[in-house]
């Protein structure tokens, strides 16, 4: 009304006051004439003949209404404290609305100007509505009104069928007749809707309801099948007009174990113009004895046309409740076509919103059109969000597929390198050795568990300790699958778990079959064991030890390189790992693979084999000893030079001596890029340190007791340096030279810090994790490792490049030793 969909014309009276109170000014809100609609005579008490009334042109369903007097800017004060309702589908057969309790009286007004609005329920379906003021004493009476609803779509204009019965259970009776029909009830329902059409769907157990304080089965109308002895039960549907029916939906209880359910057939007549349809429409439900819940059956009413339809519902058990009947028909084609704006309103328009949610009408376009902005925004966001992580995720996907497809293609130059074709240079590969530690994937379900095997390469693992049972496992389970398999393809099958012969690694080498007793394959030689004398153990594991050892006429098997300095008669220090021997075969075959790779690693900073012990048990191999132990232990008893060191006369290693060993380390890394060598555990916990600040890059395992903090295990699984790996290492199992450069940053991090301090110590393991992510995703987010208070800014810029996302961008080994040189002073 005050929106101005209802036109003037279908405002009607029984009567006005004058003409500047016609019903037209009975808008609700509406200032305009005098103010509201004012009958012509007093309202005398139960005199009911004034009403103001709307027509709406077409059915509409109405569920709230709404009422203020005149007050006309202050001079009117008349209003309706109470008032009826009556309703017409058809202009001719008027109905007085009650509530549920029967009651038709609403209560109305109480000054001239407030709003007062009503519930109504049950809701109207209907075109016509009266406003019909009561007064229980003589006054003037002034209205202004307002309807609130939607369009009836459904079309239905009443149901007819036979009344709903009373079901006798033993503590209550159940009342499932139709308390809100709105026709006429003698025999059977007749000309009215009701509790099918009111909107309200019964619970699953009838004898409650939705309605506060109602009678049991009130939700529902419902039939008894003795009362019946046709077997079904008959209910007639007239509509507005002719439409197309697609669908009727029924909800119906099925309380089995009450003996409820829901039908078992229908059959539908339809009546288009006058005549009845020859063929029924027939559908068969699944009847349900499983589930009790309550629900919608829906009938596929096939596109009949119709304006009235006539079904015949079957029992399937004693009773068949129903509480709501709908229909779908193709109204938007009859409203546009058919029946062309009989009223005023545009098709499916609502009457009026329901204005408990009703802001001023500018507002709320200003409103919606900010809420719409912002939801346009929001999308957006979330749109960029998505196709940033979506790009990401193929980033990730192709990088991976690259990993596969490169770990193929090197692998198998790297078994050129380190196979039987005894090219021992291996320099024509210019590829890195790329393979798969078992990969964890941090970042969310969709990393992949690897199909690759878990393997280092080509490396060798040694001297410590027991290795982690599950590693154990994992290994015995790959070798397993490669006999298995016996595919001649490096990759997957030519692959040995080394379990370190008496490390714990979980690194393998290439499985060649060196005839290496024959010697021909080796290019260390043969040492005479009777000339070894032990002197202490350096370090132990699962399958042997290292030992200190004084060896006799070891010159001869010296480089010359190493001898100026050691006189030619007195015996030397050697260092020997040694094979248990209680070891079995498979840690026998590991020391021998072990043993050839060694021997092909020729640098001054590379642990260097010195001979071997092959020819009897134990295995023995020999190299250098190196009085200073590892790199780590060296420092972290040193202190940089200065105050401090004075003060508490502890030993100190110079800035240059710092540059010294690190250039070293480069070197001696240098030399086995330029094998395609991947070392995968670079740290100065894996770096020994001689006479005078020399050191050699050794690898020890991961499993000394000492520097179990710096290994994560994944549970279970993997056990890897996390703190020293590089982004692509840890999510992508992908370990190449510039991943080695990466820990090659970090160890230079540790030396400068004097490994005081471990990388990230900060960070638990999951957050160093987090923080790989970070390293991933490179938005600005990830924590670099701080620069150390002794590094000059030279050095960290070394650092810092060796922590480039990108490999590529990464510094080579060479160009990291052409910096270093250039560092020092
Ligand atoms: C690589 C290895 C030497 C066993 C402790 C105190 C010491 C030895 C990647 C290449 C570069 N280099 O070495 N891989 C594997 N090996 C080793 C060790 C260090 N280890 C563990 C010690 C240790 C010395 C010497 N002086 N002081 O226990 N390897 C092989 C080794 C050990 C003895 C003889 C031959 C080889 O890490």
């Amino acid at each position: 009304m005050s929106g101005g969909q209802i036109h003037d014309e279908d405002i009607s009276a029984s009567s006005q006051w004058s003409e500047s109170t016609a019903a037209r000014y009975g808008r609700l809100d509406c200032e305009e004439g005098d103010g509201a609609w004012c009958p012509e005579i007093t309202v005398e008490p139960d005199h009911l003949k004034e009403f103001l009334q709307i027509d709406l042109r077409s059915l509409y369903f109405i569920t709230l209404v709404g009422t203020q007097g005149r007050h006309a800017g202050g001079i009117g004060n008349e209003f309706a404290q109470m008032y009826k309702i009556k309703y017409s589908r058809d202009g001719s057969r008027w109905i007085s609305w009650r509530n549920r309790q029967g009651k038709q009286v609403i209560e109305g007004n109480r000054n001239a100007y407030d709003i007062v609005l009503k519930d109504l329920e049950p809701p109207i379906i209907a075109r016509f509505v009266r406003f019909m003021p009561v007064t229980d004493h003589s006054m003037n009476v002034c209205m202004r009104v307002e309807l609130y609803g939607c369009e009836w779509l459904d079309g239905l204009v009443s149901y007819n069928a036979p009344a709903g019965e009373q079901m006798s259970l033993p503590l209550y009776p159940v009342y499932l007749n139709d308390s809100v029909y709105d026709g006429a009830v003698i025999h059977s329902m007749t000309e009215g809707l009701g509790q099918l059409t009111d909107g309200v769907c019964g619970l699953d157990d009838f004898t409650l309801s939705h309605v506060y304080n109602m009678w049991p089965g009130y939700d529902y109308v419902g039939w008894n099948n003795e009362s019946f002895s046709s077997g079904f039960v008959e209910i007639m549907f007239e509509f507005d007009r002719t439409r197309n029916f697609t669908t009727m939906k029924v909800h119906c209880n099925n309380m089995f174990n009450r003996h409820v359910k829901t039908f078992r057939q229908v059959v539908c007549y339809f009546r288009s113009e006058s005549d009845w349809e020859a063929v029924p429409l027939s559908f068969s439900p699944v009847v349900d004895e499983k589930n009790p819940s309550a629900r919608f059956v829906t009938v596929n009413l096939a596109n009949h046309m119709a304006s009235a339809i006539k079904c015949q519902f079957y029992f399937a058990d004693a009773w068949m409740l129903f509480s709501e009947i709908t229909f779908q028909s193709d109204t938007a084609m009859y409203n546009t076509t058919l029946a062309p704006p009989k009223t005023g309103l545009p098709p499916n328009t609502q009457l009026e919103e329901d204005p408990r949610h009703k802001v001023d009408d500018s507002n709320t376009r200003i409103l919606i059109g900010c809420l719409v902005a912002i939801i346009f925004i929001l999308v957006a966001i979330i749109v960029i969000i998505l196709w940033r992580q979506v790009w990401q995720k193929m980033l990730e996907k192709a990088s991976r597929r690259m990993l596969d497809d490169e770990l193929t293609a090197s692998l198998s130059i790297q078994s050129e390198t380190f196979g039987y074709n005894h090219n021992r240079s291996g320099t024509t590969s210019e590829q890195e050795s790329n393979s798969t530690y078992e990969r964890i994937f941090p970042l969310g379900p969709d990393y992949q568990e690897p199909s690759r095997l878990i393997c280092k390469l080509p490396e060798f693992a040694q001297s410590s300790e027991e290795p982690a049972s599950t590693s154990t496992a994992a290994s015995k389970s790959t070798t397993a699958t490669v006999v298995q398999d016996g595919v001649p393809h490096y990759a997957e099958a030519d692959i040995v778990n080394l379990q370190g012969v008496t490390g714990s690694n979980t690194y393998a080498i290439p499985a060649v079959t060196m005839d290496l007793l024959s010697g021909k394959d080796v290019a260390v030689e043969e040492f005479p064991r009777k000339l070894l004398t032990f002197k202490e153990k350096l370090g132990e594991g699962q399958f042997g030890e290292v030992h200190l050892c004084e060896a006799e006429g070891m010159q001869e098997f010296m480089n010359k390189e190493f001898l100026f300095d050691i006189p030619e008669d007195q015996p030397v220090l050697v260092a020997v790992k040694m094979l248990r021997s209680d070891a079995n075969k498979n840690a026998r075959n590991d020391f021998l693979k072990e043993i050839k790779i060694m021997s092909r690693l020729k640098d001054p900073n590379i642990i260097r084999l010195l001979a071997v012990c092959i020819y009897s048990d134990p295995l023995c191999m020999i190299t250098e000893y190196m009085e200073n132990g590892d790199l780590n232990q060296f420092l972290s008893r040193h202190e940089p030079e200065g105050q401090f060191a004075l003060l508490s006369n502890a030993p100190t290693v110079s800035f240059n001596n710092l540059c010294y060993m690190a250039t070293q380390i480069a070197s001696g890394m240098k030399y086995l890029s330029s094998l395609n060598f991947v070392h995968r555990d670079l740290a100065t916990r894996n770096c020994l340190v001689g006479k005078t600040y020399t050191i050699k890059i050794a690898d020890f395992g991961m499993s000394r007791n000492l520097y179990s903090g710096d290994y994560y295990r994944i549970q279970g699984r993997a056990v890897l340096p996390i703190r020293w790996m590089s982004w692509e290492s840890i999510l992508l199992g992908k370990f190449t030279t510039a991943s080695d450069a990466w820990a090659f940053g970090v160890t230079l991090w540790e030396i400068l810090n004097f490994c005081k301090e471990q990388p990230y110590s900060q960070l638990t393991d999951e957050q160093v994790i987090e923080n790989t992510g970070e390293f991933f995703r490179d938005q600005k987010r990830q924590i670099y490792l701080p620069q150390p208070v002794l590094c000059p800014d030279s050095l960290y810029k070394i650092m810092l490049s060796c922590w480039r996302r990108n490999t590529k961008e990464r510094p080579s080994f060479q160009e990291i030793h052409r910096a270093l040189l250039d560092i020092q002073p």
